[in-house]
């Protein structure tokens, strides 16, 4: 199963703001007209049950969303950049790969249908009929479109199941599987038959559940021996454990502590999911014989046990109902019960604009402001009169002032500089 990968999104940028005027016939010079950017296009990433693994995103590849189309004359918008959808199975989870210094995110995609903005789309630039005002009437001022959002996010698919099955390598733990559902895994008599999860459908009278047989753990699982711990990424879904333990191995106890250890190494969370502690292969006459032993060393550790026979049959309607009891008890319906998570958010947009000083000159930060520079055209004299003008309104003036600006000092903002 190829359920862990690791892929790159970029968002488009915004379309950039038009300065343009309004040509008329009998007027000479009309007013300001040119219109805004289009918004770039967004990545989404959504569940859908025509994909059942990740495959598709093996390879690292970056998807990207269209930009956003400039503005033009006449105040006609840009066309916005078209967002770009991937698809991916119920049962993935999404999380962005932490900043330093921030947290990452997570999202649960559980129903079909359910879809996340990974990349936001940034936002068109505004035209020159914003920078419009009683002393500028012929603004030459336009607005660069916002860049679009590139990060990398890591996809995992979770199996969806109520139950998950665990134990040592060749408890029986497909046997109880195949004995319980309709599922067919292998089943054999050396260990790590089981190589990836599989999942079958238990029927408890009216009621139905997923159960999934997860790969055999061993002592130092959490360290990469035997299959390593990868599958137990599974189990975080799940509301009910079966620990099965094999009845004819010397000392079930230690073996429950040992996958109990291991559990918890990898999650504490695992380690304090509802478990039903199960004793295999009781058709064995040796088992047999020692029931009541085994059951001695459980209840001196004050857990109840269960006691089956997953080749015959033997106990296995008991304990499934016993597991529906369980799952009525945890609350919230079976299957496709994800833990509801937030939603990516967008970074917050950069309306804060900030003074400082480098060396000797005074650097105004904003990206509003700077891709106002970055959208004019500051070739022509009056565009850069304008900016200017512009840039240093009474409040930011102030502040300059106050960082120890002083006539014929430099001044500068994105990529546009000037004297004081
Ligand atoms: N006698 C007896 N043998 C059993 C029983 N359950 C499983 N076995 C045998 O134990 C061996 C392992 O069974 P599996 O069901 O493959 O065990 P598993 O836990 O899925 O093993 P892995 O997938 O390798 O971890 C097989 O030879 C089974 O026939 C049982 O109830 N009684
Ligand atoms: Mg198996």
């Amino acid at each position: 199963m190829f359920d862990r990968v690791s892929i790159g999104v970029k968002s488009g940028s915004g379309g950039g703001g038009a300065a343009s005027f309004r040509r008329e016939k009998f007027v000479p010079y009309g007013g300001p007209d040119g219109g805004d950017g289009g918004w770039g296009g967004s990545v989404l990433i959504k569940a859908d049950r025509v994909v059942n693994n990740l495959i598709a995103f093996r390879g690292g590849k970056v998807y990207k969303a269209e930009g956003g189309v400039s503005g033009r004359g006449w105040r006609r918008y840009g066309r916005s950049g078209k967002d770009r959808i991937l698809l991916v199975p119920p049962g993935t989870t999404i999380s962005s790969v932490a900043k330093i210094g921030s947290h990452s995110e997570e999202y649960d995609l559980v129903q079909p249908g359910q879809q996340v903005v990974v990349a936001k789309g940034g936002r068109g630039g505004l035209g020159n009929s914003h920078f419009a005002s009683s002393t500028n009437q012929a603004p030459l001022l336009a607005q660069k479109g916002e860049p679009g959002e590139e990060k990398s996010v890591l996809l995992e698919l979770k199996l969806i199941a109520d139950v998950g099955i665990v134990g040592y390598p060749n408890a029986g733990k497909s046997s109880l599987l195949a004995a319980a559902s309709a599922a067919r895994p292998k089943i054999a008599s050396y260990p790590f038959t089981t190589l990836e999860p599989v999942l079958g459908v238990v029927e408890v009278g009216q009621h139905s559940f997923i159960v999934a047989e997860i790969p055999g753990l061993v002592a130092g699982a959490h360290m990469g021996r035997g299959l390593g711990h990868e599958f137990l990424r599974h189990v975080v879904r799940t509301r009910v454990l079966i620990h099965l333990l094999d009845g004819s191995l010397p000392a079930p106890v230690d073996d429950m502590v040992m996958v109990n250890g291991e559990l918890g190494l990898f999650d504490t969370a695992l380690a304090r999911k509802p478990q039903i502690v199960v004793i295999n292969k009781i058709d064995l006459p040796e088992v047999r014989a020692r029931l009541g032993e085994i059951d001695g060393a459980f209840s001196g550790a004050s857990i109840a046990v269960l006691f089956i026979s997953a080749v015959t049959g033997e106990g296995v309607p008991e304990l499934m109902a016993g597991v529906w009891k369980l799952l009525e008890a945890a609350g919230g319906g079976t299957a496709a019960a994800g833990a509801p998570s937030k939603e990516f958010r967008p970074e917050p947009v950069g309306g804060r604009v900030s003074v400082s000083r480098q060396g000797d000159t005074f650097v105004i930060a904003g990206p509003e402001l700077e891709r106002v520079v970055a959208g004019t055209d500051l070739t022509d004299p009056e565009a850069r009169r304008q900016m200017i003008g512009y840039l240093i309104r009474p409040e930011l003036r102030r502040r300059l002032e106050r960082a120890g600006l002083e006539p014929g000092d430099n001044v500068r903002c994105g990529g546009f500089k000037w004297q004081w």
